[in-house]
């Protein structure tokens, strides 16, 4: 018998379980332990679950995709009930305010002054990335960027479909930064130096 058919388990014919049967078994082994390494490499590279994608986004993308959200849950809000989750004068001007409070409250279906069906529109839930977005402290809610800051927002009550640009100031208006934006919510970031009168970092929602 050759050294080949010795460590390929030949020249036993018919004999099973012989000790010529060791070394073809472990390649066998060798071979299934191979395949599932490439396995595990390729789910941990690929991650095919959403979380596991939102986690290598960049910060900017978290606060564009939280930014929608809002959006939508004010969008979706005010076709609920034709206006927006605010109580108070707004003598036909648009509002400026924080991503805080009972703005939240109402969004989360927590405030029945102005959602009196007391709907979620908006998911309080920690953030994919396993930072706490929301954060209620005292009863209030707020709502931080990935650098612990409040967002900025202005809703367009007086229904114009317009909202004065907070970027632009006389002499830096252009194509890029217009007077005003035509949309019925703007919302931004400060962005990493936590600074909103620089845009140089802000995450806008409008571009
Ligand atoms: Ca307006
Ligand atoms: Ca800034």
């Amino acid at each position: 018998m050759s050294a080949f058919q010795d460590a390929m388990g030949m020249g036993q014919e018919g004999e099973s379980n012989s000790p010529a049967d060791g070394p073809r078994k472990k390649g066998w082994v060798i071979y299934v332990v191979a395949a599932i390494g490439v396995v595990i490499l390729l789910a941990l590279f690929l991650r095919p679950s959403a979380n596991g994608l939102f986690l290598h986004h960049p910060p900017a993308f978290k606060v564009k995709v939280a930014m929608k959200d809002v959006q939508v849950a004010l969008g979706h809000f005010r076709i609920e009930y034709g206006s927006f989750p605010i109580s108070g004068p707004y003598k036909g001007k648009d509002v400026e305010l924080r991503s805080e409070g009972p703005l939240l409250a109402a969004l989360i279906g927590e405030d029945s002054t102005v959602n009196i069906r007391m709907i979620r529109f908006l998911d309080p839930s920690p953030a994919r990335d396993g930072r706490q977005s929301f954060i209620k402290e005292d009863g209030q809610w707020r709502m931080v960027d990935p650098w612990g800051e409040m967002y900025y927002m202005a809703l367009d009550v007086n229904m114009d479909n317009r909202i004065a640009n907070p970027e632009a100031k006389p002499g830096n208006l252009s194509d890029k930064i217009p007077a005003a934006v035509n949309a019925s919510v703007i919302i931004y970031s400060a962005g990493p130096d936590r600074d909103p009168k620089t845009w140089e970092d802000n995450v806008r929602s409008w571009r």
